[in-house]
């Protein structure tokens, strides 16, 4: 239990005294969670756990990860951190977890949070949380990361990536015909997963989804998503304090 020590706000900032957070598991004489969350500012990948951690109330350590000066790439950090190369790395109570789907899975079945009210919306979380990962974050990451990260992308494999992501936005614009959330009436981890690499900006994901695809935009601009939104850019704001390095390759 870490309810004496000086812990860090949302925004990275020290309190001098007890959170409000500890001190309320401290008065329900539950255990604290220990969490360090590995990460880079401009990773959307981080900012799933960074909100999911703060939307549960918890309180949790950033360890930046110097991603673009390639220490993921180094046999090294591969052996004691993350042997799939990978941020985010979530450090729970002493052990190391990675790749967000099952964590934020296990997080909401922690908090019973965003984890979907029956079998059936926990079958949708399921299959779009795979969907993200395949499809989704996967090309919108590398489409990002290419274009506002590297000097001088190629043209053609921007233009593969650029038809593959209208397919998936076109995907999720009939979705958001007939429902305000992912995986129905209301919003669930699945949500959190897949809004992340669609709220940075228009120059950077090279999609100005108000003009493109507004049921997308809609789902964004609900009151719900929008108030997470807040909290993800308060997340980047705060912490993004320098541009990744052009000698990293992996996606951001
Ligand atoms: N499916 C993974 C994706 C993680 C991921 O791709 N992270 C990026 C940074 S945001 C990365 O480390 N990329 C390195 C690479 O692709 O080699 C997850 O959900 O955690």
């Amino acid at each position: 239990m870490r309810a004496s020590r000086a812990s860090r706000c949302f925004f990275g900032q020290v309190t001098p005294l007890i959170c409000r957070t500890c001190f309320e598991f401290a008065q329900k004489g539950q255990p604290i969670a220990d969490y360090r969350l590995h990460y880079f500012p401009e990773s959307g990948n981080s900012y799933k756990l960074a909100l999911m951690l703060t939307l549960c109330g918890q309180d949790w350590e950033p360890v930046w990860t110097d991603f673009g000066g390639g220490v993921t790439r180094t046999t090294e950090w591969r052996q004691k951190v993350n042997e799939m190369g990978e941020i985010p790395v979530l450090e729970d109570s002493g052990k190391r977890h990675t790749q967000t789907a099952p964590i934020l899975l296990r997080l909401a079945e922690r908090y019973g949070r965003f984890g979907g009210r029956d079998d059936d919306e926990r079958f949708e979380i399921l299959r779009w949380l795979f969907w993200d990962n395949h499809k989704l974050t996967s090309y919108m990451a590398t489409y990002r990361f290419l274009r506002a990260f590297t000097p001088a992308p190629d043209p053609s494999v921007l233009a593969f990536m650029r038809k593959r992501l209208d397919d998936f936005l076109g995907i999720i614009e009939q979705h958001f015909q007939d429902r305000p959330f992912v995986a129905g009436s209301l919003p669930t981890i699945a949500d959190l997963s897949m809004i992340a690499y669609l709220s940075f900006p228009p120059d950077e994901s090279g999609y100005d989804l108000a003009a493109s695809h507004p049921a997308v935009h809609a789902w964004l601009g609900s009151r719900r998503v929008a108030s997470w939104l807040a909290g993800t850019l308060r997340f980047a704001a705060g912490q993004a304090t320098a541009q990744i390095r052009m000698n990293a390759s992996p996606a951001a």
